[in-house]
């Protein structure tokens, strides 16, 4: 089968904005509505088995302040999510949280190869654009044959349906695509829409379970690197 699209997960994949922008993101909205509520990292590692930025809030709440009271709870959440987001779109624009290792010269390549380019994501289409455009450049939103984001599925990471969506909008098979992904909720998502999946670890994920990846490695590589994946490593992965 030869490849024909590649389909990238945004957090953690291209960015490690879990730690550099999402939970600073979420601290800084909790302290601008007045709540005692402080992640600090190891918190953080375990709050993200819950993919969504609301459904995390949510899962917070009912696992470490049952007794929290508001009238409507889940408008309070939507409210405090979008502070959140406000603030994640300011740390990127302000420089926090720099490209992975080989994202941009993979991107590159990709650009100028016949392949289709794709984003599945759970986070929020403001945070994408905000990354793009100030990491790559305005001219790469074009780049991408979708970005599938957020609420845009009903079921986020890890059911399958932002890949399907991604691979619907893309008119490509999944055997035809691979997936890159940092995480083990983002891997069973793409292993789930039968996609094939090449996983970059971080802090966050490095323990967790890869089982039917198609390879886990430490970053896409660059020059100095014992592996650089181009257009041609993902294409050997296919075979
Ligand atoms: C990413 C996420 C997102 C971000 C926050 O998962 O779980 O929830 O943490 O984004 P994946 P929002 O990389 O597997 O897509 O706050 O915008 O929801
Ligand atoms: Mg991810």
């Amino acid at each position: 089968m030869s490849l024909k699209g590649v389909i990238f997960d945004v957090d953690g994949t291209l960015v490690n904005t879990e730690r550099d922008g999402h939970l600073v993101a979420f601290n800084l909205a909790f302290k601008d509505k007045c709540l005692d509520w402080e992640w600090d990292d190891k918190l953080y590692q375990y709050l993200l088995q819950i993919t969504g930025g609301k459904e995390r809030i949510k899962f917070y709440i009912n696992e470490f302040h049952k007794n929290f009271q508001k009238d409507n709870l889940d408008e309070f959440i939507v409210e405090l999510h979008k502070l959140k987001t406000d603030y994640f779109v300011q740390l990127v624009a302000d420089g926090k949280a720099p490209l992975r290792t080989g994202v941009k010269r993979l991107i590159d390549e990709i650009d100028k190869s016949d392949l289709q380019m794709a984003i599945a994501t759970t986070t929020t289409m403001a945070n994408i654009e905000a990354l793009i455009i100030h990491k790559l450049g305005e001219e790469y939103l074009d780049k991408f044959s979708i970005i599938a984001a957020g609420d845009v599925v009903a079921n986020k990471k890890p059911a399958p349906d932002i890949y399907n969506y991604a691979l619907e909008h893309m008119k490509l098979k999944p055997e035809e695509c691979i997936a890159i992904e940092d995480s083990e909720n983002g891997l069973k998502s793409s292993l789930d829409a039968k996609i094939p999946t090449l996983i970059t670890i971080n802090d966050y994920t490095k323990d967790q379970d890869f089982t039917g990846a198609k390879i886990v490695l430490d970053s896409l590589g660059d020059e100095n690197s014992d592996i650089k994946v181009d257009v041609n490593f993902l294409e050997n992965l296919l075979n």
